[in-house]
């Protein structure tokens, strides 16, 4: 027993103090803005010239591993995070890394080392223009959400923190 709280004890020291999962269910719908989304090489894309979007905040509350993805879709999903600021007016500045279907199928998954301390922002989009359907976005690790810190027209849409401690030792993630 005592051995097992011990185990216990030094294991909980190495999961990062302030690790959570933020959890939005949102939707792609003709209400949304548009915008000519990037690309994976993270320039202009030619195919998602006019696609809507939603934007959440969140910033890293300590250094490391972060996992943004699109966990359940109904389209054919395409996610880009930015760090500091994102314009829709323009894409390319501050894309930090971009995906179209690192994840479940033909949802994405961004799996990125971030610094503690900075501000970001994640773009849900679709892969084609014109797409419109429901999502679940998470983003689990030491992460916070934030808010709008730029002017962006579009409201951000809540992003829900999850307390993800357990889920964490219980799959052993890093
Ligand atoms: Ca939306
Ligand atoms: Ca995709």
């Amino acid at each position: 027993m005592k051995k097992l709280s011990l185990a216990l004890l030094a294991f909980a020291s190495l999961v990062p103090a302030h690790a959570a999962m933020l959890t939005s269910n949102g939707s792609l719908s003709a209400s949304d803005p548009t915008y000519n989304r990037v690309n994976e090489a993270l320039a202009h894309s030619g195919i998602g010239t006019n696609v809507y979007y939603d934007v959440f905040y969140f910033h890293t509350t300590g250094t490391g591993s972060v996992r943004m993805e699109i966990t359940t879709g109904t389209f054919d999903s395409f996610i880009t995070l930015y760090q500091g600021s994102f314009n829709a007016a323009s894409p390319t500045t501050n894309d930090v890394e971009a995906d179209d279907d690192d994840g479940v199928g033909s949802l994405s998954k961004i799996i990125r080392s971030l610094n503690g301390g900075n501000n970001y922002v994640a773009i849900v989009t679709s892969f084609n223009n014109g797409v419109t359907g429901n999502y679940t976005l998470q983003v689990e690790g030491a992460v916070a959400a934030g808010t709008q810190t730029s002017g962006v027209p579009e409201p951000s849409t809540a992003l829900l923190a999850i307390p993800a401690l357990a889920a964490i030792c219980l799959r052993g993630r890093k």
